[in-house]
């Protein structure tokens, strides 16, 4: 039996570590390809997440950000922890107060669990294979609406900019359709809200298994639905494209994507 009243702890621990952060001294290291960066925060809070992890299901590996030592990543194990120690790093760095702690599980290449949790608001959204999904232990239950009726969140990267026009001009479009857009700059809280009907879509280029593993299980659990822009599965292995929203509007928004040119695996 997995412990996940454990796991739940472990992720709001680390939570506090992002509120307690000192950024005035924090060190910011720059990884591959423009405004792309890993602070002295995103690795301690790895560390320390991966650690406990360990403890809590020792046969699992880990899908983790950052290049730490103990991020043993073996996709042939049966368990599998994805692992955004701070999804959203770039606000983190500017006291955007709005980044989370993104902790996913899956079994045989399954989502069962997943855990994101936005310290600054305290909100902790949850879910679990057929059990549904939950934020601060209210259980989430989606509205199929459309596009019409909800707004539009997306996110891009300077570091992804391949097919940037078409994000735009598809962004563009859907602007027009919908009440509005927003763009946060974490993922993992972008995809959530949709769960909780703050946002009818989330649509970003590339993103990595461990910005959307453990919210794209919440999401299905709430109703919604997320694939690849092209309507493709999602990948636990690779990054791909991200299109999630409700029913509905993934639909809506699935027929703008074809006539765009996104093929199915995009
Ligand atoms: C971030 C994502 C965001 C994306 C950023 C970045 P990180 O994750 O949450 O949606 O637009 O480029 O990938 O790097 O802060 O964990």
């Amino acid at each position: 039996m997995i412990d996940y009243i454990a796991i739940e702890n472990c992720v709001k621990k680390a939570g506090q570590m992002v509120l307690d952060a000192n950024l005035e001294s924090a060190s910011v290291e720059k990884k591959t390809g423009d405004a792309n960066f890993c602070t002295e925060y995103d690795v301690k809070v790895q560390n320390f997440l991966i650690n406990e992890l360990s403890k809590i299901l020792p046969e699992a590996s880990f899908f983790g950000e950052e290049d730490t030592s103990n991020n043993i990543k073996d996709l042939e194990k049966e368990y599998i922890f994805y692992i955004d120690p701070i999804d959203g790093t770039t606000n983190f760095m500017f006291g955007y107060n709005h980044s989370s702690i993104s902790v996913g599980l899956a079994k045989k290449g399954e989502m069962v669990a997943g855990f994101v949790y936005n310290p600054y608001v305290d909100e902790m959204y949850k879910a679990f294979k057929n059990e549904g999904a939950f934020l601060n232990n209210k259980p989430l239950k989606m509205m199929d609406k459309a596009v019409s009726e909800g707004i539009i969140a997306f996110g891009c990267a300077r570091y992804n900019e391949n097919k940037i026009d078409v994000l735009f001009s598809t962004v563009k479009e859907l602007f027009l359709k919908s009440l509005s857009i927003r763009s946060g700059g974490s993922a993992a809280i972008d995809l959530s809200r949709i769960a909780k009907g703050a946002n009818v879509i989330y649509i970003e280029l590339r993103l990595q298994p461990y910005d959307y593993a453990a919210a794209s299980i919440i999401l299905e659990e709430a109703g919604g639905i997320i694939t690849r822009i092209g309507g493709g599965k999602i990948s636990l292995v690779e990054p791909c494209s991200i299109l999630a929203g409700t029913k509905k509007a993934h639909e809506e928004v699935m027929k703008i994507a074809k006539e765009k040119g996104y093929s199915s695996d995009f």
